[in-house]
């Protein structure tokens, strides 16, 4: 891995990556064109070039991971976890590296980009014990001397596609479990964050993964290498798909795999709520919902969409949270590391948050802030930095939202939150399930049965009670039901069964050949029955 000059104005920043693929243990450059990824907070700062790979370069990958996985597969569990472990020590040693990277190559301010890298390390670390255990059972013979086992057994070549909001923490949550489990790993990075992806890779390899074990491509999604890596599923190069990013390319990816008979794991969008009830301390829910629907500027799968408030406090509410959204700090997080959000992580989430403030007016929602994009002209004193410069765009507050609303339906990586005022606790919980995601949740309240009833009632994958919708931690199950996924969890052991599938052994030492249902012993009745109705006076 090489780094070059970066633009002499940008050279504060740091170098920039001369990017490649790793294929087989080898940084390789691709033959095909190239492309260049900047600091979105500048768009002067050059991360690296990086290949776009060809439909040649995937298939290459993908059978270097499946030489490599005979070997690999073979590897004993705790030392296949050796690797991980150092990987995981090695994530912990560079996170001042990759954080800072992480802060160029997609915005998101040094606090959260630590918290982004942190996230790995725990998952390292998880998954390093998890090697000692990867646990089957014993369970018991309906004959005699005879046994049965279940093990798990890896699935093979996995791909691995992911986005760029979470550079290094969900690339983790994927490589991490499949490689304990003894699959091979190709794994086409966002193009969002090729620049994570190759520093990731390298630590991965210094950490002992050997040649094949894991490799990463870069390009594109559609018509590019991600798409080309999901359609070698149809070669038989590739047992298992992953994939993070939008629900329109889960349900395409869905399809593909399915009519390989294969179960990818899809983790989609949201439309994530929140409900705030009158019992609730609503200085604690007014934290929890800016910083749900404001960090990392809007763009995680987990950030606030619909903001729910019950009528009796929705008027003070509204306007404490929307003075609040006007006193935001923004600006470029690798110069002013104390802005609660820094630039659109691309181009395309930007111009999606622009139209959705076109078409959400023509709906008839009401804004209370919709200033759209941060140029030099309307840059205030709470910007700091070169607007102009960067893709930078001031939060969006809606209120008047009714749930049909396509503003309400809709999943817009971006700041802005709708506001929906409800009658009562029923009526909330008909506004939170009313979408056709299920990812993330969250409610404020201080009434148990409410609480209660919210984790019981609500249709997401995940819940918090008093706390943001953001926030998984390394050991929890993460995904969503409805348009969210397709029910697969990553993280704790949960992500564990969709990266292995059970074998059943059953051993027989009688002797002979024993036919299950058919040779199986049976009770006789050992005494006469009694008359109960006897014990009661007619
Ligand atoms: C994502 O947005 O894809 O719960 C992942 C959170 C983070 C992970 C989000 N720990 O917000």
């Amino acid at each position: 891995m090489r780094f070059v000059a970066n633009h002499p104005e940008a050279a504060c920043y740091g170098k920039s990556i001369a990017g490649a693929n790793f294929i087989n243990g080898r940084w390789v450059e691709a033959a095909g064109g190239g492309f260049e990824r900047r600091n979105p907070a500048n768009r002067l700062d050059l991360i690296g070039s990086f290949p776009l790979s060809g439909r040649e370069e995937v298939r290459e990958a993908a059978r270097a991971a499946r030489k490599a996985f005979e070997k690999w597969s073979a590897t004993p569990a705790p030392v296949r976890a050796e690797v991980i472990g150092r990987f995981g020590d090695l994530i912990a040693k560079h996170k001042g590296d990759l954080s800072r990277l992480l802060t160029r190559e997609i915005g998101k301010t040094p606090r959260e980009a630590g918290g982004d890298v942190q996230e790995a390390v725990d998952t390292a670390r998880f998954f390093q014990s998890e090697g000692r255990r990867l646990y089957g059972q014993t369970v018991p013979s309906e004959m005699r001397r005879k046994e049965l086992f279940t093990y798990r057994r890896p699935l093979g070549v996995c791909g691995m596609i992911t986005a760029g909001n979470f550079p290094v923490a969900v690339p983790s949550w994927k490589i991490i479990p499949a490689l304990i489990c003894g699959n091979t790993v190709v794994w086409k990075a966002s193009d969002d964050a090729p620049g994570c992806a190759s520093l990731f890779m390298q630590l991965l390899a210094e950490a002992g993964a050997p040649a094949g074990v894991v490799n990463l491509v870069h390009g594109g999604g559609g018509n590019g290498a991600g798409q080309y890596l999901v359609e070698l599923v149809h070669e038989g190069l590739i047992d298992k798909i992953s994939f993070t990013g939008s629900t329109a390319v889960g349900r395409w990816i869905g399809a593909e795999c399915g009519r390989a008979l294969q179960i990818p794991s899809l983790e989609l969008g949201g439309k994530n709520p929140m409900i705030v009830t009158p019992s609730a301390n609503l200085d604690q829910a007014l934290e929890g919902a800016l910083w749900a629907a404001f960090g990392t500027a809007g763009q995680r799968c987990t950030s606030l969409g619909n903001l729910i408030l019950h009528e009796d406090i929705a008027g003070d509410f509204t306007r404490r949270f929307a003075e609040r959204a006007g006193q935001i700090r923004i600006g470029d997080p690798s110069l002013h590391g104390d802005v609660l959000y820094g630039p659109m992580i691309n181009e395309r989430f930007m111009q999606g948050f622009l139209e959705h403030l076109q078409w959400g007016r023509e709906e008839g929602a009401i804004p209370l802030m919709h200033e759209g994009r941060i140029t030099r002209e309307n840059a205030c004193r709470l910007f700091e930095g070169d607007a102009a410069a960067g893709l930078y765009v001031w939060p969006a507050v809606w209120s008047g939202v009714t749930i049909q609303m396509r503003l309400a339906q809709t999943e817009i990586f971006g700041p802005t939150v709708n506001i929906i005022k409800a009658r009562d606790f029923d009526e909330a919980m008909a506004f939170a399930n009313g979408t056709p995601y299920g990812l993330s949740s969250a409610i404020y309240t201080n009434d148990p049965v409410e609480m209660h009833r919210f984790r019981t009632e609500i249709q997401a994958g995940m819940s918090s009670i008093n706390n943001s919708t953001t926030g998984a931690e390394a050991h929890l199950p993460f995904g969503g039901v409805k348009g969210s996924g397709n029910g697969t969890r990553e993280s704790g052991v949960w992500v564990i069964d969709a990266y292995s599938r059970w074998q059943a052994v059953n051993a027989d030492y009688s002797g002979g050949l024993q036919l299950a249902q058919i040779d199986t012993e049976t009770v006789e009745a050992s005494a006469p029955p009694v008359d109960f109705s006897a014990l009661w006076i007619p």
